[in-house]
């Protein structure tokens, strides 16, 4: 593992923290390579949930810039250094929070939009980035934001390149809680926990059952539905959800 990722356990949860702190975490091949290491340990059965978040005042600025000139290719290194993570992102079978503890930016904020939840620190902001060196949004940013935005607020964004507040994400549906900036840490290891404390496999079949479904028909949705939900009935935390409502207790999941 590089330095400039690292990665902590507490219980079931791994935060993962991008670190590069004077550059605001800005991606460099290390940091590329880094992230890819943290989210193959995030892929390991006893983690339950994951927290993504920045060192320092910066949440993610999206790429070096200074590593545009040795980028010849750019396509080949979306191709061979961003589309991987993106994808092993949404292939982790457990919730990922990203903890916008600072400024998110270009392929920052599309890494923040990959995962499944957000939540914001309220000295953190919105940048596209992308725009403003006359780029179109990579690492999936068009993908992700016009998903939780819809198209039209995605594109103003997106096109405008205007940065986005805190409270002005909460109001758009971006971030789901926005908190003091000292208590971003702390505030994102409870949530994860209680992530942590869940039915592990039935959340991650309800991820993979609402990332069909963004792009899939009523009739297939149904279909795969029917097929998951058969799956479900089968997991240990399954029986001992019934068990514990027939019962009359809080359930105690295994994330079986
Ligand atoms: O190559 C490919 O594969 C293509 C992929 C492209 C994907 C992309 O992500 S394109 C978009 C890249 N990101 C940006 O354009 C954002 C650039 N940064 C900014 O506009 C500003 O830094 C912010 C608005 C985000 C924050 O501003 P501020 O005033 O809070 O901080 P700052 O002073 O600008 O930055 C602090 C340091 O971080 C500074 O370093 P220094 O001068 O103190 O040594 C700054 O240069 C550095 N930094 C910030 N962003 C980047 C960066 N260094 C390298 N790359 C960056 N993206």
């Amino acid at each position: 593992m590089t330095d400039t990722v690292l990665t902590a356990r507490d219980g079931a949860v791994l935060t993962i923290t991008l670190n590069r702190p004077e550059k605001l975490n800005a991606l460099d091949a290390s940091v590329h390579a880094g992230l890819r290491e943290a989210l193959a340990e995030a892929a390991e059965p006893d983690v339950r949930a994951v927290v993504l978040t920045g060192a320092g005042r910066g949440f993610c600025v999206g790429q070096d810039l200074t590593e545009f000139a040795d980028t010849p290719d750019i396509a080949a290194a979306l191709r061979e250094r961003y589309h991987p993570n993106v994808l092993a992102i949404r292939a982790l079978e457990k919730p990922v929070l990203a903890a916008v503890n600072g400024v998110a930016a270009g392929a920052g904020l599309s890494l923040a939009c990959a995962c499944d939840l957000r939540i914001a620190a309220d000295s953190a902001s919105f940048v596209p980035g992308f725009i403003g060196i006359g780029l179109v949004p990579d690492a999936g940013g068009a993908y992700f934001l016009g998903r939780i935005l819809g198209t039209s607020r995605a594109f103003e964004l997106m096109a405008s390149g205007r940065r986005l507040t805190a409270e002005g994400a909460l109001d758009w549906g971006l971030v789901s809680e926005v908190v003091p900036e000292d208590g971003i840490a702390e505030r994102a290891a409870e949530v994860a926990a209680t992530w942590a404390a869940g039915p592990t496999r039935g959340i991650a079949l309800t991820k993979r059952l609402f990332d069909s479904a963004e792009r899939a028909s009523l009739e297939e949705t149904l279909a795969l539905e029917a097929e998951l939900q058969a799956e479900a009935t089968g997991t240990a935390d399954f029986a001992e959800g019934v068990a514990a409502f027939l019962e009359k207790r809080p359930p105690e999941f295994g994330g079986g």
